[in-house]
């Protein structure tokens, strides 16, 4: 990607609150903790984990600045799937690696990629999820869904700057505690889809181990994508659309925006359609295959303003048919919803649950609802990313979050679109033992996630005074070194290692700072081993960059 299409950052107020800070570090040494860290000072923001307990005064400096790479063992190559990496170890050697993720596979998910042993946690999470979710891309069309302990929330991709809705690609991103979100990268391209050039909203579903999303091919026909890991990456098992205007009942004048729902008999139901008046809404039910259609023709869901953005949902027995309402009278891109006691029919219209807002530029949105660990959300898009950047459109949109209740009789409570920058709260601590996806974060400035899903996703496009965030990172009883995996052709860069920072503009404690030596490649991964202030308990974790960043980073984990 060139450096003019680079995806959205913090606006540049964010940015200037950085800049002292950044000026200081440059002065640290290249190699190890800050030369006269404040022994105590890191365990004091320690929540009851018995603070933390220095190691010598600053010390540290197991990696040589200039160390050059040996041995060539277990490094990875972007294609075919990160393998396990070589370790950049005192002096910058290349030794063993570890970790990684079988090739073809996606990073972290349902049941997650780790190495090292976890020891008693005290650590009580107090984050908060950003809004919008996510900022190295434009987000829209979040479809939610829960698969094991994660959630995963599919989403059109706004490409940069555009001008219509010329999406061609997904994206998915999945948490386990609901403010830090692994981007499991290009999920499935229109290039890969003989029958469809522009990916507008997709639905998710999972039945028999596999996996699908439903693409619409922009208002013209639906088809779908199948994979064995929900973080992809999908392919066409059709080789062409599964629903198009020729199937009974479907010519609606928008065929997309396809919601899928299983209910409790397993029966498979796909319901979509778009266009103003109510007669546009459509379901049909799936055959066990998920890739052909049950019924001879479509049923009408017959709803009031009815615009666009399907999704169903049941709770307690009860059916929700959710959508985007059209721009008649006191309507306008609310989501409103209907009840019935059955899937398919019996609606009963009963009103917006999130009415549109200023923070959408009063254009289009879309929902869907989960229910995740006893509470349940809202997701939607909103256009606070382009209006803090100042792009103005109303094409570049990026996924909300909101935490949405119910009513004694079912109903749901108005949620109000929230201006804030943090919404719904950290369901756990992110456990720092265990290998972390550097993609798998709450924030971050100016970097650029890149991959496609079953290869190496990585934080690229580093430059100076970029940084990633981890909301909340579980450090134990102590750590004392963080392994960070990352790729280069040449020595260069640097990573700060900061608790308690970033996250919301913070400036933080720098427990370490590590020099970047060559790694035999800009894309053989290796893991860097650099040495931090022994620390305890939770805490944002923030990776800072800087002296001209030349690497990549796949994952890291703490020692
Ligand atoms: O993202 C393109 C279209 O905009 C979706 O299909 C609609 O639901 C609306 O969000």
């Amino acid at each position: 990607m060139k450096t003019s299409e680079k995806s959205p950052h913090y606006p540049l107020g964010f940015r200037r609150s950085l800049a002292p800070l950044v000026s200081a570090i440059a002065l640290q040494s290249a190699c190890g903790t800050s030369p006269g860290s404040d022994q105590g000072s890191v365990g004091g923001a320690a929540p009851s984990a018995g603070g933390t307990t220095p190691t010598a005064g600053g010390s540290g400096g197991m990696l040589a600045s200039g160390g050059t790479p040996s041995g060539g063992v277990g490094g990875s190559s972007q294609s075919g799937g990160a393998s396990a990496g070589g370790s950049l170890s005192s002096g910058g050697a290349l030794s063993g690696g570890s970790g990684g993720v079988a090739s073809g596979g996606s990073e972290g998910s349902v049941g997650g990629a780790g190495t090292g042993g976890s020891v008693a946690s005290t650590c009580v999470p107090d984050g908060k999820a950003h809004n919008p979710l996510v900022t190295q891309i434009f987000t829209a069309d979040p479809n939610a869904i829960v698969y094991g302990d994660r959630i995963y929330v599919y989403t059109s991709h706004d490409e940069d700057n555009q001008e219509g809705f010329d999406m061609v690609d997904y994206h998915a991103f999945s948490s386990d505690d609901m403010v830090n979100w692994q981007d499991h990268g290009v999920l499935i391209h229109a290039n890969q889809l003989s029958w469809a050039q522009n990916l507008y909203a997709p639905g998710a579903c999972s039945k028999n181990g596999k996996y699908y999303i439903y693409i619409p091919n922009s208002g013209s026909a639906i088809g779908v994508g199948v994979s064995d890991d929900p973080g992809g990456p999908f392919e066409d098992p059709l080789g062409r659309a599964l629903i198009t205007p020729s199937f009974p009942n479907a010519n609606v004048p928008w065929l997309f925006d396809p919601a899928c729902f299983i209910d409790d008999d397993g029966q498979a139901y796909l319901y979509f359609g778009g266009g103003n008046s109510g007669a546009n809404a459509r379901a049909v039910r799936l055959n066990d295959d998920m890739v052909s259609i049950k019924d001879s023709s479509a049923t009408t869901i017959p709803t009031t303003a009815f615009f666009e953005a399907s999704f169903m949902h049941k709770r307690e027995g009860k059916y929700y048919f959710s959508y985007s309402s059209d721009f008649s009278n006191g309507h306008g891109a609310a989501l409103e919803y209907l009840m019935s006691d059955s899937p398919m029919s019996g609606f009963e219209y009963k009103g917006a649950f999130v009415p549109n807002a200023q923070i959408n530029n009063g254009n289009n949105n879309h929902g869907s609802i989960i229910e995740f660990q006893g509470k349940s959300y809202v997701f939607y898009h909103n256009r606070k990313l382009e209006q803090e950047l100042g792009v103005d459109k109303v094409n570049n949109r990026s996924v909300a979050l909101q935490e949405l209740t119910y009513k004694a009789d079912g109903t749901i409570n108005t949620v109000t679109m929230s201006q804030d920058d943090h919404t719904v709260s950290q369901l756990k601590c992110l456990d720092g033992f265990l290998e972390v996806q550097a993609e798998r974060l709450a924030e971050e400035q100016g970097i650029e996630v890149e991959g496609k899903a079953g290869e190496t996703i990585r934080i690229a496009q580093i430059s100076n005074n970029d940084w990633v965030a981890y909301s909340q990172v579980d450090f134990h009883d102590g750590a004392t070194k963080l392994v960070a995996k990352v790729a280069s052709s040449s020595a260069g860069g640097t990573i700060d290692i900061v608790v308690d920072g970033c996250i919301g503009g913070a400036a933080g404690t720098s427990i370490g700072t590590c020099a970047v030596v060559s790694t035999g490649g800009a894309q053989q991964f290796a893991e860097l081993q650099c040495p931090i202030e022994s620390t305890a308990g939770g805490h944002d974790l923030c990776l800072r960059f800087g002296d001209s960043p030349s690497f990549q980073l796949d994952s890291w984990h703490l020692e």
